[in-house]
């Protein structure tokens, strides 16, 4: 399953392709509008979520209400195109009053992107490097979830912590994924615990005070997973790898942990590594979930759990200094319209990505064409693994 997104943060619209979807995928316009209005939730937005109520148009590849396996079109129109008009046309020459942006900020793609495509003007960087873009992934990754839900997988996530205020997660790879879904999504940073919940809201606020931004974590969980998707013989085959360079590819993510992440290299063996266990009739499981539900590049089967660091956000109401490209002198780097904070909605924008590399995986495993294929393909590979248990 591969994607391509197009499309300018001011632009029209923004249109994503997907191909490699089986036939016969049922499909709900409203489960991917509920995921854009997550993505454009959360405390600390900025003004533009105030415009956008991004809504999705499936234009081919859906036949009342089924894939029919060719290429899928999606399209997130930008309603704040109406105030871009001039300033983002196609054909025309640029109006006389144009304010080309010269100020690059640091930490956005500003500088390097104008000095690698040889522009005087950092918009024609920051319009598509702008977080915007992950609406269209966040759409088209509606279709990878319906593909997963139908397979019984299912994808959340949670924030974990924004500057300082952190949500200390009892258990987080065995329990992780007990949360009850509208305990994230009721609160406004998408963490299920209220007083951390409060606690970054304070966060939030004071950085607005102080023109500043802020980063944070979330954490990633997909649950229902068979054990095997992925491969250990080649580099590429690795889940690891895929489902990292997934994550990595979001604007901003700057840290992917797997399971213990980090801190299983601080421990012994035996105090990681997750004991064997055979339960009658259901198969092989293990007495803990320290690696995040993947081995050697492969799914165990338990909860997949990922959690990855956001930096902030570049765009500083109180800026940096840069250097102004037409006059080369110092200069406070470019502001505009932007958020304090985006950590829940790139939880979200994390939860896209996850079911891409997952859904992938699936494909790659149980074939493609059809999903009454896949299913029957899936329920042989389980039986098998339940019959060493029998
Ligand atoms: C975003 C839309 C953008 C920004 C933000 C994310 O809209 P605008 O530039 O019109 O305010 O709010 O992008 C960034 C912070 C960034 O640095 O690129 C969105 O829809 O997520």
């Amino acid at each position: 399953m591969r994607y391509m997104t197009a499309g300018e943060s001011h632009g029209p619209q923004l249109t994503t392709i997907i191909d490699g979807i089986p036939a016969g995928l049922r499909i709900s316009e409203d489960s991917i509008n509920a995921d854009l209005a997550r993505r454009q939730s959360g405390y600390g937005r900025g003004g533009r979520q105030k415009i956008e109520r991004d809504h999705v148009r499936i234009v081919s590849g859906v036949r009342f209400g089924r894939t029919i396996g060719s290429p899928i079109t999606l399209v997130v129109e930008n309603r704040d195109w109406q105030n871009w008009t001039d300033r983002m046309a196609a054909f025309g020459d640029a109006p006389s009053d144009l304010k080309r942006e010269v100020t690059p900020r640091p930490g956005h793609a500003d500088l390097v992107g104008a000095l690698k495509t040889d522009s005087d003007d950092c918009r024609n960087i920051l319009e598509r490097a702008s977080a915007r873009e992950t609406a269209a992934r966040v759409a088209a990754a509606g279709i990878a979830r319906e593909f997963l839900a139908d397979l019984g997988v299912s994808i959340f996530s949670y924030v974990l912590s924004i500057g300082s205020a952190t949500f200390d997660d009892p258990d987080p790879f065995v329990r992780a994924h007990e949360f009850a879904p509208a305990d994230i999504e009721l609160s406004e940073t998408r963490c299920p615990d209220p007083a951390a919940t409060e606690a970054m809201k304070a966060e939030i606020d004071r950085a607005r005070k102080q023109g500043e931004s802020l980063g944070g974590t979330f954490r990633l969980v997909a649950k229902g997973l068979v054990p095997g998707l992925g491969g250990y013989a080649t580099a590429d085959e690795r889940l690891t790898g895929r489902i990292g360079a997934a994550l990595f590819s979001v604007p901003a993510i700057k840290g992917v942990e797997f399971g213990l992440g980090f801190e299983a290299a601080r421990r012994m063996g035996s105090q990681v590594h997750d004991p064997i266990q055979l339960v009658r009739g259901r198969g092989f499981t293990r007495a803990s979930n320290n690696a995040g539900g993947l081995e050697g590049g492969m799914s165990t089967g338990l909860p997949l759990v990922v959690t990855c660091a956001m930096k902030p956000i570049p765009t500083l109401m109180n800026p940096l200094q840069t250097v102004n490209l037409d006059t080369l002198e110092p200069e406070s780097a470019w502001r505009e319209r932007s958020d304090v904070c985006a950590v829940p909605a790139a939880a979200v924008v994390g939860e896209a990505e996850l079911a891409f590399a997952l859904a992938d995986a699936y494909l790659e495993k149980f074939g493609h064409d059809n999903m009454a294929d896949i299913r029957a393909s899936i329920d042989a590979y389980q039986r098998r693994l339940r019959t060493v248990s029998r």
